[in-house]
C-alpha cells in the first residue's frame, strides 16, 4: 500500500514538470520553431517556393566596356530564371529602354522543389533577337536557394528570419529583387 502511495505520488509530480514544460518545434530551421518550446513536439518544413516576380531595381548604365548598352537610348531588358545546369526555368518579354525599376510577373508562377539547389537571375539586353548572340548580358545574378532556408546548422540571408517573402541579390552594379511564396 505504501509502495502504491508512493508511485501514484511520483507520477503525480511528474505529470506536474511535463505539463509546466512547453511543448513546441524546438527546431530552429522550422517554420513553427518556438523558442519558448522544452519539449519538442513536431516540427513542420517548407518543402518548395514559388517564384511570383522578379524587379530589376537597378542596373549599371554602361556595359563592361563602358560603352551604353544601346547607342541613344537604355537597354531593352529581358529576365531569364536559370536553374543551376542553366536550363532555363522561365524567360520574360523585354522592356524597352529601361531607365527606371521594372518587374516581371510570372503568369503561371513557377515552382522550385529542390531547395538544397541555387539557381540563376540574368538580364538581358534584347538587341536582335532572343539568342544569346543577339543580346548583351547585364547580369547573371547566383541565387543561393539553400542560404535562405535555414537548414540545421546554416543561416538565412535576410537577416531578419528564415524564408523571406522578398529575396534581393546585389550582383555587378545590379539589384534584384525576387518575390516568392514558401510552401509546405
Ligand atoms: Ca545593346
Ligand atoms: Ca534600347
Amino acid at each position: 500500500m505504501k509502495n502504491a502511495f508512493q508511485i501514484i505520488s511520483i507520477l503525480v509530480i511528474a505529470s506536474a514538470i511535463l505539463t509546466s514544460c512547453k511543448k513546441g518545434c524546438r527546431d530552429a530551421a522550422a517554420t513553427n520553431y518556438d523558442e519558448k518550446a522544452k519539449i519538442n513536439d513536431g516540427c513542420v518544413y517548407y518543402s518548395k517556393f514559388q517564384i511570383n516576380s522578379v524587379k530589376l531595381v537597378t542596373y549599371p548604365n554602361v556595359n563592361s566596356s563602358a560603352v551604353p548598352w544601346d547607342s541613344g537610348d537604355n537597354a531593352d531588358c529581358y529576365m531569364r530564371i536559370m536553374d543551376s545546369g542553366d536550363q532555363i526555368l522561365f524567360q520574360s518579354d523585354k522592356y524597352d529602354n529601361v531607365s527606371t525599376e521594372v518587374s516581371w510577373t510570372l503568369n503561371p508562377v513557377i515552382t522550385i522543389s529542390d531547395l538544397s539547389n541555387y539557381m540563376w537571375i540574368m538580364i538581358r539586353d534584347y538587341d536582335t533577337d532572343y539568342i544569346d548572340s543577339g543580346s548583351e548580358l547585364i547580369v547573371k545574378a547566383f541565387f543561393p536557394v539553400s542560404d535562405y532556408i535555414s537548414f540545421p546548422g546554416t543561416v538565412s540571408e535576410d537577416g531578419t528570419g528564415k524564408y523571406p517573402d522578398i529575396i534581393e541579390l546585389n550582383e555587378g552594379g545590379a539589384t534584384i529583387q525576387i518575390s516568392v511564396t514558401w510552401q509546405l
